[in-house]
């Protein structure tokens, strides 16, 4: 892989780095992403399955779809696309992973510092008085439920996926947090999102704005493209381990 000087000198100095992430990262774990080729909403119309007007029309097949996501998501394993991430904790000051995703991977690969913009989907909590339920507690709760989405024990609200639908607010100080790392960092890596979703996708632009160098990595290219001083097209987990080997390289010599 080609480093420009340009890239290689910020690489060398930086200090506070921020990794805006998408659904891509996870696609070598085996996770499908949402937009792209095999993207899950060129066959399931996220209407009808991603917002709250969804759920409240049909919450047994809302919460089997996220059920079945859930599964997929346990059952795999970060791929070396997490993994390089959290490895460049010991190469720099701060790292803060910024995440679209809900699969909670990063946390597995070990990453410190994970603000997840659009929840978790292993943390489920009660529709009307929020209780929050362990994994352990849905599946009794499950049991108990029969072939209807599971219900709260205390108030028999209906329980729903700890993540942020179409038309709901993200949580805002996820989000502050979130916009703050990214206004002091001096590199933004984007990688693995079509960055199309809002508000998540001003988390790139404030840091652009802020004067960060934005490095995109990607299969293709997406609307970050415009705006990214580097662009490298390959998968994350082929790129990114190349981007660490580089970074040791340069900040030991
Ligand atoms: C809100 C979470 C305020 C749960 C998700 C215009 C019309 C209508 C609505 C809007 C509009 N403009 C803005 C909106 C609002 C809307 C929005 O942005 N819509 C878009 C689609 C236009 N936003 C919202 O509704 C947000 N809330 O605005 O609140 C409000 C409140 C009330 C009333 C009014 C306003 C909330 C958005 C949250 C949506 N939640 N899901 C779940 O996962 O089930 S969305 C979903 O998209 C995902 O969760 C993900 O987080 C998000 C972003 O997608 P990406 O991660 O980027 O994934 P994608 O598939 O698109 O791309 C994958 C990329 O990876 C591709 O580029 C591909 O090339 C690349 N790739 C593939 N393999 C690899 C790879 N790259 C590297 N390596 C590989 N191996
Ligand atoms: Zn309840």
């Amino acid at each position: 892989m080609k480093f420009n000087d340009h890239f290689l000198s910020k690489l060398k100095t930086a200090q506070k780095v921020v990794f805006f992430t998408g659904a891509g990262i996870s696609a070598e774990s085996g996770i499908s992403t949402f937009r792209g080729k095999d993207g899950i909403w060129n066959k399931l119309k996220p209407e009808e399955l991603a917002s709250f007007d969804a759920f409240m029309r049909n919450p047994k097949l809302v919460w089997e779809w996220y059920q079945y996501r859930r599964k997929i998501a346990h059952d795999t394993k970060p791929n070396l696309g997490h993994e390089a991430i959290k490895q460049f904790e010991k190469l720099v000051d701060e790292v803060t992973v910024v995440t679209q995703n809900v699969d909670n991977l990063h946390n597995r690969a070990g990453s410190k510092n994970v603000l997840e913009l659009h929840g978790n989907i292993e943390r489920n909590y009660c529709t009307d008085c929020r209780t929050f339920f362990s994994p352990d507690e849905i599946s009794k709760l499950e049991n108990e439920s029969g072939s209807e989405s599971p219900r709260c024990s205390k108030c028999s609200g209906l329980i729903r996926p700890d993540v942020v639908w179409f038309g709901e607010f993200l949580p805002q100080d996820v989000f502050s947090e979130a916009e703050r790392k990214a206004s002091g960092c001096d590199i933004c890596f984007v990688v693995g999102t079509s960055a199309i979703v809002y508000p998540a996708a001003y988390i790139p632009i404030t840091a652009r704005q802020s004067g960060a160098f934005i490095v995109e990595v990607n299969i293709e290219s997406t609307e970050m493209t415009r705006i990214a001083d580097e662009s490298f097209f390959g998968k994350a987990g082929e790129v990114l381990p190349k981007i660490v080997e580089k970074a040791k390289e340069i900040r030991i010599n």
